[in-house]
């Protein structure tokens, strides 16, 4: 038990080590999927939230923001049916305690189709979770998901601190799609397919950080910033459109503001503003 945990420690820490078997790389993996429950859930509003959106059918929706107990960054909402390819580039945040906290601290960068205003079930998403442990390890998880079914991490993508890595979207239909994450200091790169999911509305494009639901919520991280850059939506007609016009999600805990979300030409950024 105790030499697994090491070695997982080791694996994790670098990228110099042989590649493990994929029985060590299942224990290597700060959460497994059967282990850790991740989940990327739906936008929960907070309570005081007001919900009221502008959907327009041209790609200018008004701009609004909103508070969210699990998600920060931008959504842009777009009604009817538009969004086919959502991307962003960013680099992968480090992860640190809030101040006066203790113990392990969790977050996830991603970009998506829908699971805000969609009422449809599915939300297709990829993206990395990033962690700092109650002894100060910083680590790294790949992913991929079609919410409800649970994320499917990628294995051979490992994510260290500082690497950029181009996060991926794409719904060939409302049901099925691919999720691709670049890493751009090698070229490495993975995809996930998709089929016979539950219904997007592909309504929604998302670039967010979100505390996610690991059978509980976690304890959410400190983390500096999250910039995606190069945001851009691919619609099922052929346009290009960025975020311009999306709604702002910050995300409030206990009345405590703990992001603060901007969108500039085509980036996105999430601030860490809590404590
Ligand atoms: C730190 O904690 C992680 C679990 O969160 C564990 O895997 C690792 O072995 C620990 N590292 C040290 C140096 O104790
Ligand atoms: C990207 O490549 C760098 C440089 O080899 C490596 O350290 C890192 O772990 C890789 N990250 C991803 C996301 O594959
Ligand atoms: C909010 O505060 C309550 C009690 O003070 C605490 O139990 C709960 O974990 C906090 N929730 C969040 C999301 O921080
Ligand atoms: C978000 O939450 C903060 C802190 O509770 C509050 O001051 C602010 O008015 C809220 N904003 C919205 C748009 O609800
Ligand atoms: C599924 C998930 O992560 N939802 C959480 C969003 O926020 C609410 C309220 O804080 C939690 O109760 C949910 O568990």
């Amino acid at each position: 038990m105790f030499s697994a945990a090491l070695l997982c420690q080791v694996l994790l820490a670098t990228a110099t080590f042989a590649l493990p078997t994929s029985k060590e790389r299942l224990a290597a993996r700060f959460a497994r999927r059967s282990a850790r429950a991740h989940q990327s859930h739906h936008l929960i509003p907070s309570p005081s939230t007001s919900t009221a959106n502008s959907p327009s059918a041209d790609l200018a929706p008004t701009s609004i923001t909103r508070n969210s107990t699990n998600w920060s960054g931008a959504v842009l909402v777009v009604d009817p049916p538009t969004f086919r390819t959502v991307t962003g580039t960013f680099t992968a945040p480090i992860p640190s305690e809030p101040s006066g906290q203790t113990g392990d601290h969790l977050g996830s960068a991603w970009v998506g189709i829908d699971g805000d205003t969609c009422e449809e079930d599915g939300i297709l998403q990829t993206g990395i979770d990033y962690k700092i442990s109650a002894n100060g390890t910083v680590s790294y998880v790949a992913w991929s998901e079609w919410f409800p079914v649970g994320t499917l991490d990628f294995d051979d993508l490992t994510v260290s601190a500082g690497d950029s890595i181009t996060a991926s979207v794409t719904a060939t239909s409302t049901t099925s799609g691919t999720a691709t994450l670049i890493n751009h200091s090698t070229g490495q790169h993975a995809t996930q397919t998709f089929s016979d999911q539950a219904l997007l509305c592909l309504t929604n494009a998302d670039w967010i950080v979100e505390d996610f639901d690991d059978g509980g919520m976690v304890s959410f991280a400190k983390f500096g910033a999250v910039t995606f850059t190069d945001a851009s939506a691919h619609t099922i007609s052929g346009a290009v459109v960025g975020p311009a016009g999306a709604t702002i999600i910050n995300l409030v805990q206990n009345n405590t503001i703990l992001t603060s979300a901007s969108t500039h030409g085509n980036t996105v950024t999430v601030k860490y503003v809590g404590p």
